[in-house]
Parts: C-alpha cells; sequence; structure tokens
C-alpha cells in the first residue's frame, strides 16, 4: 500500500467525488464515507480502474454519533492513520424565509452540516499524524461568507464552518496539524436537487444562463492546498463563477 491516505466525507457525489479522483490521481489512498453505499461502490470501482491506491468504503450517516465512533474505530488496520481528512458532506433543505422555515430541514442541516462534520473531525483526530503531515480540509460555502435572502439557516450552517475552521486552525497548529477551508460558489452537483427535494426543473433553474463551476474546480482548488509544502498553510480558498461576484448576485445570459 502507498504511504498516504484521505478520508473524504460525502464521496459518493460532487465535490467529494472529485475530491476523491483527484486524490487517487496522486496517489492517495482513498477512505470514501457517504450513506449510499452503492455510489461509494462506483467510485471505488472508478477509481481502481484508473490508480493503483487502495479503496476503503465507510458507509455511515455523518449525524449518527455513536455510528461515527465505531465506523472509525473498525477502519481496517492499513487504513488506521489518515493524513488528509476532507470534511465535505452537507447539504441545503429548502431555501424559504426564517417565518416559512421547515424546522426538520433546519435540524438536518445543523445535523449534517456542524455537528457531522464535528463528529467525523473528533472520531479522525486520534489517527491523524501529529508529525506536520497531517491536513484537514473543511468544505465551507460562500453561504457562509454572506447570507442571502431565504438562505438563513444553511447560511448559518456554513458559518459555522468557516468559524470552526478558523478555531480548529489555532487549536491544532501546535502538534501541528494544518486546517483549510474552501468556499465555493455556485457548483451544478446533486446539491439543487437535495435542495429542492428532487424538483429538477427548479433544481436546474439555479445553473441556467451562466457558466457555473463543476466539482473539479473545487476539487482542484482542494488539491492545490494538500499538496504545499509542510510549512504552507492555506487558510482558505474562496472561489466563485467568474458570472457570481458575490453570493446573492449572479449575472445571467436567458433567451
Ligand atoms: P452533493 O449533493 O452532490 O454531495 C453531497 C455529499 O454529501 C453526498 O456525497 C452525500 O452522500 C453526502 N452527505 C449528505 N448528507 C450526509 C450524511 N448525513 N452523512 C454522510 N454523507 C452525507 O453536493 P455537493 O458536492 O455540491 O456538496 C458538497 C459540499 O459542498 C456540501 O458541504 C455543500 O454544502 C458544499 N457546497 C456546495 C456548493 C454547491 O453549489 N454545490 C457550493 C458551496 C458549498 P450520501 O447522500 O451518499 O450520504
Ligand atoms: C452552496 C452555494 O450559493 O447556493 O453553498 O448557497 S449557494
Amino acid at each position: 500500500m502507498n504511504s498516504k491516505i484521505a478520508l473524504v466525507t460525502g464521496a459518493s457525489s460532487g465535490i467529494g467525488k472529485a475530491t476523491a479522483l483527484i486524490l487517487a490521481s496522486n496517489n492517495y489512498n482513498l477512505i470514501l464515507c457517504g450513506r449510499r453505499r452503492e455510489r461509494l461502490e462506483e467510485t471505488k470501482y472508478e477509481i481502481n480502474s484508473k490508480f493503483q491506491v487502495d479503496v476503503h468504503c465507510l458507509v455511515v450517516d455523518v449525524r449518527n454519533q455513536e455510528d461515527v465512533f465505531a465506523a472509525i474505530d473498525r477502519l481496517p488496520v492499513e487504513f488506521k492513520t489518515i493524513d488528509v481528512l476532507v470534511n465535505n458532506a452537507g447539504l441545503a433543505a429548502g431555501l424559504s424565509t426564517i417565518d416559512e422555515g421547515v424546522i426538520s430541514d433546519w435540524e438536518q442541516m445543523i445535523d449534517t452540516n456542524i455537528k457531522g462534520l464535528l463528529y467525523i473531525t473528533k472520531a479522525v483526530l486520534p489517527l491523524i499524524p501529529k508529525n506536520g503531515d497531517g491536513h484537514i480540509v473543511n468544505v465551507g460555502s460562500i453561504a457562509g461568507k454572506e447570507a442571502y435572502l431565504n438562505g438563513n439557516v444553511y447560511c448559518a450552517t456554513k458559518a459555522a464552518v468557516d468559524s470552526l475552521s478558523r478555531g480548529m486552525r489555532i487549536d491544532l497548529s501546535r502538534f501541528p496539524i494544518r486546517v483549510s477551508a474552501i468556499h465555493p460558489g455556485a457548483v451544478e452537483t446533486e446539491f439543487s436537487m437535495i435542495r429542492f427535494k428532487g424538483d429538477e426543473a427548479r433544481a436546474s433553474k439555479v445553473y441556467e444562463g451562466f457558466e457555473n463551476l463543476i466539482a473539479d474546480d473545487c476539487a482542484e482548488a482542494i488539491w492545490f492546498i494538500v499538496s504545499r509544502p509542510k510549512h504552507v498553510n492555506i487558510n482558505e480558498i474562496t472561489v466563485m463563477p467568474t458570472a457570481q461576484p458575490n453570493a446573492s448576485t449572479i449575472h445571467r445570459k436567458l433567451v
């Protein structure tokens, strides 16, 4: 087995899957985490067909504290050093004013985007080397930098990821473990289908009339972060479509 190992949460789709592929192409062995086993197995198959690295699928819901700790504990011994942790699993559920918000949507976003990230981080930290090889990359969002209309709770969860990244960086620099964050604007993935609960027409409108980011744009930024020499920590990268200068402005050319 090669020496370096990365664990990517939300590796069954979108940014997480693209990140797993770019890490594999750079010789990292992978632990792919998500809830959908089949999708993780598909990613594993794709990686194995292209690259000579080892891949382990970790089927777990990051919201379940007990399951997260048990799953990390049960990792095969050869995967028990984790050099790079990419905390990417996350979602938006719904898009409505705070007075019309659905409480179960709020719970899902808070439990996944904040508490899930914390559970995974706490469970994985003992396995991260304390010699400068260890690196945690959190996937935040432009939504955590600027609130936008109807974004309220999603924006708040991503502001928490931003703040946690800053705090974790301070706390873990003593080992040292590097902590970085990436804050993307609009990326076409399954994100909007999930946000709009399978409403394809509404989801596709999000990306109409402008060139959105694709998952590979984020994966390349994550790879840049991870591939810096040990003495360099990229604190954060905000990556936006050129047509989206801030969280709530998109220049669309609609016919
Ligand atoms: P996708 O919906 O394509 O991917 C989300 C991933 O998160 C899936 O692999 C999903 O896997 C996983 N996931 C969701 N909930 C859980 C859970 N409870 N336990 C484990 N895994 C979970 O969206 P993106 O790739 O776009 O999203 C990835 C991250 O990027 C998210 O944190 C999102 O907030 C952030 N982001 C996205 C932007 C965008 O415009 N798309 C912009 C800025 C940030 P599974 O369903 O198999 O569990
Ligand atoms: C996802 C990007 O702008 O839809 O975090 O909130 S946005």
